[in-house]
């Protein structure tokens, strides 16, 4: 049986990629602001409705500069983000690599997103800001935390890695909301320049600080008025992003299809699987709900298993046949060792959302018998 990862690159034909970086050998410009960084820059702002995007090497370099640039420090005070432990390593370490304590509160068991109201019960005088998650692509509840910024003026910086392309049916695009907006542009995910990642700000003046940190920190006279660091996305990289933007409405679909398809069969003969909060009655899974008045990218395909732990023995029975899901995300980022000394309350949803998910496999030339072939294997378990 040939095997079912879970994910795989989107690339371009081999000859487009060839052609757009002919580019490179006539130009000699390899990186540090070249023409084709500058056209991926300008075509993704138009895409992602973004005001003022700044590229980086990769999402963590992206999320770390805009906390570094935006978010206000105090000398011999708490430096606290609040933000939710179910994620990715990277959100919780860029908020630690930046110098602020990272406070966790708990998350919505429908959306998985950082719950509003819990996060404001841990605002205090330490609070410098709040680091949300649009985690698998669902858009966090934006009114709630517009409401939170404004009335304690503390900036909110989404971590949308999973949400490149996601918008509202108004065409606000994801990198809209909040303060700044994170987006990853890793292999891993539906669009992809090999590794990248990018900043969406509102203002021309917080983008060109972003610009001049990830070089640096230099200026035009040559002073540093802060200590930058080196996370210029190369024209080899920019290239990738060219060539794949203009796959990306295809890739998009195809990705719709395979979560179509999941989703008809895991809730076979369940009528009273209700969308809007992906919960089959009949056969205790959870997928993710259906947003209202948002068109999704299809980034990941999460399924929360009926029971305790059952995520690991499906891991391990999918292994068993050559498919092999990840667990996204388990542990907990507030339970990572390096983060022991942390005091923080329990955050019980998320403990049980991340001991029971599993990503299935997603990607865009996954054919319709490797769903077939996951489910079945899934099935033996939920039924
Ligand atoms: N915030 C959030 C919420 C994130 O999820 C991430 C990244 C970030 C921030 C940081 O963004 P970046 O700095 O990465 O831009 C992967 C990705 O490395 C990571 O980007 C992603 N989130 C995370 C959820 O997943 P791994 O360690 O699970 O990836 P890996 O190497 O095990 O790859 C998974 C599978 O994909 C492989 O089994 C095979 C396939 N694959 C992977 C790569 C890299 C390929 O077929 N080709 C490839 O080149 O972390």
């Amino acid at each position: 049986m040939k095997p079912i990862q879970v994910t795989k690159p989107s690339l371009p034909p081999f000859e487009e990629y060839a052609e757009e970086i002919k580019k490179i050998w006539e130009n000699y410009r390899l990186t540090n602001f070249g023409p084709i960084e500058e056209q991926l820059r300008e075509e993704l702002e138009n895409f992602l409705g973004a005001v003022h995007l700044v590229l980086f090497t990769n999402g963590h370099q992206a999320l770390e500069a805009a906390l570094k640039v935006i978010v206000e420090r105090r000398k011999r005070e708490k430096n606290e983000i609040i933000t939710t432990p179910f994620t990715f390593a990277s959100t919780t370490h860029a908020i630690a690599g930046s110098g602020f304590t990272p406070v966790f509160a708990d998350i919505d068991p429908v959306t998985y997103t950082l719950d509003p109201e819990k996060v404001e019960k841990l605002i205090g005088p330490g609070t410098r800001a709040i680091v949300p998650v649009h985690v698998y692509g669902t858009v966090c509840d934006t009114e709630a935390f517009d409401r939170i910024s404004r009335k304690y003026n503390i900036p909110v910086i989404y971590d949308a890695a999973h949400a490149f392309g996601v918008r509202t049916k108004d065409g606000r695009g994801a990198g809209t909301f909040g303060t700044a907006s994170m987006f990853s542009f890793h292999a891993t995910k539906a669009f992809n320049t090999v590794e990248g990642g990018a900043v969406a700000v509102k203002d021309a003046e917080t983008a060109a600080r972003l610009k001049q940190f990830c070089n640096f920190g230099l200026g035009d006279g040559g002073d540093a008025e802060i200590a930058g660091t080196n996370a210029k996305m190369t024209e080899f990289a920019a290239a990738m992003g060219v060539c794949n933007l203009r796959h990306i409405g295809e890739v998009i679909k195809k990705r719709e299809k395979i979560c179509k398809t999941y989703t008809e069969l895991l809730t076979e003969g369940d009528n009273g699987f209700d969308p809007a909060t992906g919960i089959s009655g009949k056969y205790g899974i959870k997928l993710l709900p259906k947003q209202e008045g948002i068109v999704p990218n299809y980034a990941y395909y999460p399924v929360v298993l009926p029971g305790s732990n059952k995520a690991e023995l499906a891991a391990e029975m999918l292994a068993a046949e050559n498919i092999f899901a990840r667990r996204y995300f388990f542990p907990l980022t507030s339970d990572f060792s390096c983060y022991s000394h942390l005091k923080h309350g329990r955050t019980p949803v998320a403990d049980r959302i991340s001991a029971n998910v599993l990503s299935l496999p997603l990607y865009a030339d996954m054919t319709g018998e490797d769903v077939v072939r996951v489910t079945r294997v899934l099935r033996r378990i939920i039924r």
